[in-house]
This record gives C-alpha cells, structure tokens and sequence, in this order.
C-alpha cells in the first residue's frame, strides 16, 4: 500500500480562453514569492519555485497550449493586481489574451466590476478596462520596433527577412513567405517558425540588450473583410497561439506606425489562425506607441488543483 498523505495540496484556480487560447488563473496555493517589484518576484518564482510552474501547465493537469497567471499582490500602490504570466517553458513578460482572461475571470467571481483595473506586470504596468458588454480593452506597455529587414539565412527554408519588435514580449515578424495561414497548415507553420526562431539564435539576432526573441509572428491576409491582417504565432514552448495574440499584434502596431502605415486612432483588426480578431489601435505619448488591444474570454473551469504526495508526476511532467 503506498503511504497516503493526508492533505494532499490543493491549489484554486479558474481557466479560461481568450479567443481560443487558454489562460490558467491561479487564486491560491501558488508559491510565496514574498514582496517588491514583480520582476523580482518573477526572478525568485525562476529561480527557487520553477517546479510549481511545471505542476501548474505541463501535463498532466495542463498542455503546451496552456498559460499560467499567478495572481499577486502589486508592487505599485497605483495598482490593483499584480500578475506574473507563464507557459510549458518558462515566463513571458506581458499576455494580451492572457489579461484579457484575468480580468473576465476576476469578474466572473465577482472580485471586479467594469471599470478600469491597474496591472502591474513584469516589465510595466497595464490598464485593462472591464467594458459593461464584457469585452475587455488592454493598454499594453509601450511598443517599439527594434529593427527592421533583419534578414536570416534558415536552414531548408533559405532567406527570411523580418522586423523585430517588442511588445511585451520580443517578436520577429514575417510579411514574406509561401505557407498558407490555415490549421491544415499549422504543421509546416511551426517548422518554418522553429527553424527561424533557432536560426536567429545561431545567428545571435537578438530583441534590446541582447534578450531571446522566443515569439515568431508570420503574416497573411484575412479570410474575410472583417480584419485587416492575419497572424501565426509560435510560442516560446512551441505551442502555437490560438489567438491573435496581444503582445504580437501590439509589436505589429509599432511596427505599422514606424512605416507611416498606422495613425494614433486607426483601427487595426488582427485575425488569428482561429479566425478570431483582436481590435486594435495605439495612442503616441512622449514618443512612445502605447498600444490598446480589446478582445473577449469566457470561463471554461474553476477547480482545485490536487497535488497528491504519493503522485509521481505531481509537478508535471517536464520535458
Ligand atoms: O496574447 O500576448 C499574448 C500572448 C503571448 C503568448 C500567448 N499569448
């Protein structure tokens, strides 16, 4: 008989998705990461908790797709919340969809009502406005293309050029190329988004002060009428998003503003692979592109976590 432990830990949490892309909330049980900045929190969660990350995302309980959203005490006094986001591989900076879900998840419990609620995340502080229709709008940290026409030489794909821009998170966005932006065609999508995610690596392209860019964005025009651009985006877990993805179409944002192709005001429709669209548009303030994404989520679970001592894969299974 194995030794049974009595109180097995339990940690509450409330999923989502967010067009199409699932966000994972964790309401208690998470790690102590004690106080101060979120960056420094997300250094401590990194560095002495990265196991809870696994239990929290990776199978069994999870999937590659799923990101986490540990809900925290702000730093910042102006704040309401703080949140550190997190995949199969490890932490992102900012997640559009990711707060989307967070705050329609919040309103869900009914800790929040519509109104305008402060995010203090990793690298800045967000607004996310909770509309009375239920869509929530995100005003994202600023948003800077980094470079442009970077070409990269791709093994078995050959020459690729792209812009790097930051959205929260560091991309690399692709205009030209040959694969249709369909499901039937995720396959060669994330093989061709793979080799130049590793290819850049080789070829030490980076985003500013030498950072990863662990997000590949590939571009095509929309299906339809309804969005003036469609996106594939491969995560840093190589998981695909499902969603059109925040911190990407905010890095597109900054990258159609630097080319004269976007207005303060504009609106921008970004459809992703699921032919859902985030709305889009930047304000410019001292020079830097704010960018605002709206979008919906809805509830899908709120469950207790079961971390069971006599479990051999309680904390995931890592890859
Ligand atoms: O919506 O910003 C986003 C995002 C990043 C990774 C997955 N979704």
């Amino acid at each position: 008989m194995p030794n049974r432990e009595a109180q097995p830990h339990r940690i509450q949490v409330i999923d989502s998705h967010t067009a199409g892309e699932p966000t994972r909330l964790v309401l208690s049980g998470g790690p102590d990461l004690g106080s101060g900045p979120l960056s420094e929190r997300l250094e401590r969660f990194r560095l002495q908790h990265d196991i809870f990350r696994s239990a929290i995302v990776n199978e069994p309980r999870g999937s590659d797709v799923l990101v986490g959203a540990l809900l925290c005490e702000p730093h910042d006094p102006t704040c309401d919340i703080g949140i550190i986001f997190f995949n199969n591989v490890g932490y992102l900076g900012m997640c559009g969809h990711g707060s989307i879900g967070v705050i329609v998840s919040l309103a869900w419990l009914g800790r929040i009502r519509p109104g305008i609620h402060r995010i203090e995340t990793p690298v800045g502080i967000v607004n996310a406005t909770l509309h009375e229709s239920g869509e929530v709008t995100i005003a994202n940290v600023p948003s800077y293309r980094s470079r442009c026409g970077v070409s990269v030489d791709v093994p078995g794909f050959g020459k690729v050029t792209g812009d790097i821009a930051w959205g929260g998170n560091w991309f690399y966005l692709v205009e030209q190329h040959r694969i249709p932006l369909t499901l039937q065609h995720v396959n060669e999508l994330t093989d061709f988004s793979w080799a130049i995610r590793q290819a850049l690596n080789a070829s030490a392209i980076t985003g500013t002060d030498g950072a990863e860019i662990d997000h590949i964005e590939i571009f095509g025009p929309p299906s339809n009428g309804h969005a003036d651009s469609r996106n594939f985006v491969l995560c840093p877990g190589k998981a695909y998003d499902r969603s059109p993805c925040g911190t990407g179409t905010s890095a597109k944002m900054a990258c159609l503003h630097a080319d004269g192709k976007l207005k303060p005001g504009d609106i921008w429709r970004q459809e992703g692979i699921l032919d859902t669209v985030f709305e889009g548009s930047i304000e410019v303030r001292d020079g830097q592109v704010l960018p605002s994404i709206t979008g919906s989520a809805y509830v899908t679970a709120e469950s207790s976590l079961v971390l069971d001592a006599n479990d051999p894969f309680r904390m995931g299974i890592v890859p």
